[in-house]
């Protein structure tokens, strides 16, 4: 006891003075770090041209789709309460049953064509599709085990058919791969304890090596992984194995992209390293959830990953919960963008192939609304030196701003509010038709920031969210600027 607290006293000691050290610039960062040699290894964004790119898609898809969708959340005249992708591991249905599923797997409506041309008109930039969820069944034909798509009445590769489809359509593809694997007598959720688990184990590690390698070299067109089921504390234990395994498959596919799920560090950190940098190369924890504000993602690039129900990614055959409407997923596609961050948006298509109709008009309905606005969304960046106001998010892209509408105001005005010494409006018009809004310097507020009123056109009823579309001319400290530029 004593010598724990006397080493706690002198680990404090020498975090304190090696602060003191790093505030008078010793550490390039200005703060406390701590070698690691499986922390991350780019804290802060990726700058190159693959990353670029990513932080451009504004809008993804997510499928989930497997076995479980023949059962579609369902057993026996029963509905089960959890995730569908889930239900293997319902305790009243049989697991002898469900690993039996995939000899009636055959989705004879299967359209990979059809698929992409879906999200093609969504206006997608990119796919998340599942190889292998956690009841391990495998979507392509893996030399590395029996359960897979090869072994069922349907035989035919679907990975490598949504892979060429969807690149085709131009939607870049990514890859769900679960690292836990239910299907797998190797796989533990506690680190191995004795010499015959030891085995299985590293046999099991191997395994999902070979697996990710096979993926890579079966479809080097893919641009990353969605690593999941990496939470157990077996995994988390491997952080020199997991980090070697990336740096390969990374050294084989340059630009290869991962998100912040596949690792820990050396003490068993997950997301954030012992030093706070993020592992990976984007923030994966948004599932389900946005930022309340850019703060909280500390300057890394994030996706958000939404369900249209609440809860559950695969087939289910009743929705049990609230589904949201387009409106609702439209307003996170504008919230997560103006926060620097992409949302894809999650389908289950069912045991035949086909999604069901509420996701086929969601997706026709956001596709209506990207082919309008979606130059707001795409390549966007968050606004900087504007203030968020009530009516909605906002989005830029060199000089220009574009607000996306949610809460049309009742008089119809909408407030525009500059940080002091930053823009004036130019040119403000709807991204709809082009129509231009009258525009009406409205002074200074208390905290000397520039204030506008955009008045919407008069009689005009708009059907759903839109865009303005500013056009930012830079004040560049000049209290004058917005009267020459009205001339
Ligand atoms: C996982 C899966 O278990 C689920 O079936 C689905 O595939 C989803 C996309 O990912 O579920 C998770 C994983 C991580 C969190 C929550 C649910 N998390 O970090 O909060």
């Amino acid at each position: 006891m004593k010598t724990r607290i006397v080493t706690v006293c002198m680990a404090l000691f020498m975090a304190m003075s090696w602060n003191a050290w790093a505030q008078t610039g010793g550490s390039p960062k200005g703060r406390v770090t701590i070698p690691l040699k499986h922390g991350s290894d780019h804290p802060g964004k990726r700058t190159d041209a693959d990353m670029e790119r990513w932080r451009g898609y504004g809008l993804g898809q997510f499928i989930h789709w497997g076995v479980y969708a023949i059962p579609g959340g369902e057993w026996n005249g029963k509905t089960y309460n959890g995730a569908a992708e889930w239900i293997r591991a319902w305790r009243e249905f049989p697991r002898e049953e469900y690993d039996n599923l995939y000899k009636q797997f055959n989705p004879t409506g299967f359209d990979a064509k059809a698929w992409a041309r879906m999200a093609k008109k969504m206006g997608a930039g990119y796919l998340i599709f599942t190889t292998k969820h956690h009841d391990g069944f495998c979507l392509w034909p893996s030399r590395y085990t029996d359960y897979t798509v090869a072994h069922t009445p349907y035989q035919k590769d679907i990975v490598g058919q949504v892979v060429d489809a969807y690149t085709a359509e131009g939607i870049d593809v990514y890859l769900y791969f679960s690292i836990m694997d239910w299907n797998q007598g190797g796989w533990l959720y506690q680190p191995p304890k004795n010499e015959e688990e030891k085995a299985r184990w590293e046999g099991f590690k191997q395994f999902t090596r070979n697996q990710l390698l096979e993926l890579l070299e079966n479809y080097p067109q893919i641009k990353g992984f969605w690593f999941d089921g990496t939470w157990d504390a077996s995994w988390v234990g491997e952080a020199e194995f997991a980090h070697e395994l990336e740096q390969e498959l990374r050294a084989l596919h340059p630009g290869l992209i991962i998100g912040s799920r596949f690792r820990a560090d050396e003490y068993g950190n997950r997301r954030y390293d012992l030093n706070g940098d993020l592992i990976g190369d984007y923030d994966q924890t948004w599932e389900r959830d946005i930022p309340t504000d850019i703060g909280q993602l500390r300057g890394n690039d994030w996706d958000c990953c939404m369900t249209i129900p609440e809860n559950g990614w695969g087939y289910a055959k009743t929705w049990t919960t609230y589904a949201k409407t387009p409106y609702e997923l439209l307003s996170m596609l504008s919230e997560c963008n103006s926060l620097g961050g992409n949302l894809v948006i999650n389908f289950g298509p069912d045991g035949n192939g086909h999604f069901r109709v509420e996701e086929q008009q969601i997706a026709a309905e956001i596709g209506r609304w990207m082919d309008v606005n979606g130059e707001a969304i795409r390549d966007a960046e968050p606004a900087a030196g504007v203030h968020k106001q009530g009516w909605g998010f906002m989005t830029q892209k060199g000089n220009r701003l574009f607000l996306h509408v949610y809460n049309q105001p009742l008089n119809n005005v909408l407030r525009l509010v500059f940080d002091k010494k930053t823009y004036v409006p130019g040119r403000v018009k709807l991204l709809d038709g082009g129509t231009a809004l009258k525009v009406e310097d409205a002074g200074r507020n208390k905290q000397n920031a520039r204030l506008f009123n955009l008045y919407l056109p008069e009689g005009k009823t708009f059907a759903g969210p839109f865009v303005v579309e500013v056009e930012l001319i830079d004040n560049n400290g000049d209290q004058d600027a917005y009267q020459q530029a009205k001339v």
